[in-house]
């Protein structure tokens, strides 16, 4: 049954809008709301090293030692911790999968919420001040509450995510999320510490003529379909925009309409990019926006893991583009 949907002016607040979204998910009740607060804290405490970053120089490799004699961290490992941190201390989530981290982490409290998170996506282009993101995706628990978490908790299907999303540090920082119930951007104000909503009920375009991939791949591209649809953009004379970072990438074909593909090849015969931190995550929100987001085969939502590390090929954007791709 299509859910009731209430249209918040521009320019509430995150807090704000969570608070009016509670009446939508009787169900979801404050945990999860804190859960997402929780989330938007993390992010402006990395927001807030990002923009310092080049100042106190914490850019540099993890194993360095700053002035005081205190080990530097890369970013994206202070990121990770950032985000651990805030989820750990909020209470509702009782497990973390993170792409920094080998195994899963059990919190071992009565949390319900499971989260996959890659703390700082782009990592290349950390060093040279280009946009970078994190990426978030939410499950309920399987294992019943005061019982040791199992790989089950953390290799659900996407299908199953209760919300994901991203943060994008960019010129201005974005925080843009799902419920499962349309797609909204907040943009974060820094003199006021919040993030406002500036993207209300974002739908992507069913048809764009931008398409992002890394064309120097070109000649390792294992998968056919891919490869001749590349040619079919260029023979139209579509734009290529592509930034590296997939969060800006996927960002900005959400705003205009577009295509990211990123195909298995030689060198990542099963795909570069990670089910449960990356791909997930963007093909719900993608979805939500009357997108399409798919490996070559299969709705990406609908993959089975079997490794928190699985990783796939990914197609996603504009449903017309995807489906001209993969038909
Ligand atoms: P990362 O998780 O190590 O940062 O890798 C993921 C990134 C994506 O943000 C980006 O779209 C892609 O890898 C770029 O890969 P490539 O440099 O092979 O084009
Ligand atoms: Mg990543």
């Amino acid at each position: 049954m299509e859910k009731s949907r209430i249209d918040l002016p521009i320019g509430v607040t995150l807090d704000r809008f969570i608070k009016s979204k509670e009446v939508e998910y009787p169900s979801a009740v404050g945990a999860f709301s804190q859960l997402l607060r929780d989330i938007a804290l993390a992010a402006k405490v990395v927001n807030r090293e990002l923009n310092k970053a080049g100042l106190i120089d914490i850019m540099g490799n993890a194993g360095n030692y700053n002035t005081a004699g205190d080990e530097q961290k890369k970013l994206d490992i202070l990121a990770n911790i950032r985000f651990i941190r805030a989820l750990s201390k909020g209470g509702e989530v009782c497990g973390i999968i993170s792409e920094e981290n080998e195994s899963f982490i059990d919190l071992e409290n009565d949390g319900n919420y499971i989260v996959a998170i890659d703390p700082l996506d782009g990592s290349s282009n950390i060093d040279v001040n280009v946009s970078v993101g994190t990426i978030f995706s939410i499950y309920k628990r399987i294992t019943a509450v005061n019982n040791p978490l199992t790989d089950a908790d953390f290799l659900q299907k996407g299908r199953l995510q209760i919300a994901s999303g991203y943060i994008l540090y960019g010129p201005s920082s974005m925080l843009v999320f799902t419920t499962g119930n349309g797609v909204n951007g907040f943009t974060y104000e820094p003199s006021l510490g919040e993030f406002v909503l500036s993207n209300s009920n974002i739908q992507c375009k069913q048809d764009g003529n931008m398409y992002s991939i890394n064309e120097g791949l070109s000649n390792s591209i294992l998968d056919p379909k891919a490869k001749q649809y590349l040619q079919f953009c260029k023979d139209n004379e579509y734009t290529a925009r592509y930034i590296g970072s997939l969060v800006a990438d996927f960002h900005r074909n959400l705003l205009k309409g577009g295509i990211y593909l990123y195909p298995a090849t030689t060198k990542y015969p099963k795909g570069k990019l990670r089910l449960m931190f990356e791909s997930n995550a963007l093909a719900f929100v993608i979805e939500q926006a009357g997108g399409k987001a798919t490996n070559g085969e299969m709705d990406i939502l609908d993959i089975q893991p079997t490794h928190i590390h699985f990783t796939t090929p990914l197609y996603i954007g504009s449903k017309n583009m995807v489906s001209k791709l993969i038909n």
